[in-house]
């Protein structure tokens, strides 16, 4: 298997986490994201014009970009992935939210602040992002009043979904001591047998 990837990529974080989890070898491709690695023609066709990272190739030659679907592929059959169906429901309820809810925020402001510099012309939505970036941590905080995981009874694809741009949120100036079950959570993800940590 290859991991088409960019190191300091929260996206790309979550599958190399469940990699080592699993105790899976696979061979990691740096996509430099500056040169425009991930949008070059031969890039685009490998990835049905998605054109980003991570993408998964698996041995027979096909390729599966999208981190939470790769996380779902890998998952199966193991215990990071429920079986039962509305448990698994409630996990991929959890990773959607972390596309729409999460990441456009947690990881927009992290990559502006601490990577790329604020695009020019778009200054005026930096606060917006913050909000609601705060907004998907105030609903993470309330979540974790009442349950120790997002997977289900058990940690999983849904906690290392969510657990990648979250541990890092400080690198875009978010205040997780606002947050102690947040912050308690993390630690729990962290202490995971096979944890590793992203590269920056
Ligand atoms: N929804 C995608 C988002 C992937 C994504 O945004 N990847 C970024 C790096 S984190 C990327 O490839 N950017 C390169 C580009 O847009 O040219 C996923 O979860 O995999």
């Amino acid at each position: 298997m290859k991991l088409y990837e960019y190191a300091p990529s929260g996206n790309c974080y979550k599958v190399r986490l469940l990699l080592a989890h699993l105790g899976v070898e696979y061979e990691r491709i740096h996509m430099e994201l500056r040169a425009g690695a991930a949008r070059s023609p031969e890039f685009q066709a490998k990835t049905a014009l998605m054109g980003r990272v991570p993408a998964l190739e698996l041995d027979d030659g096909s390729v599966l970009p999208e981190s939470n679907a790769i996380l779902c592929y890998l998952g199966e059959g193991t215990r990071y992935l429920p079986g039962d169906r509305l448990a698994r429901a409630h996990a991929l309820k959890w990773m959607f939210w972390e596309q729409y809810d999460h990441e456009p925020y947690i990881a927009v402001v992290r990559a502006w602040k601490a990577f790329w510099g604020v695009p020019a012309g778009r200054e005026a939505e930096l606060p917006m992002r913050v909000d609601r970036g705060y907004s998907a941590l105030g609903v993470m905080e309330e979540h974790f009043s009442r349950h120790a995981w997002f997977t289900g009874a058990d940690y999983g694809v849904a906690d290392i979904a969510l657990y990648a741009y979250t541990h890092v949120a400080g690198d875009g100036g978010f205040e997780l001591d606002r947050f102690p079950e947040v912050r308690a959570w993390l630690a729990r993800v962290a202490a995971q047998p096979g944890h590793v940590t992203i590269d920056q």
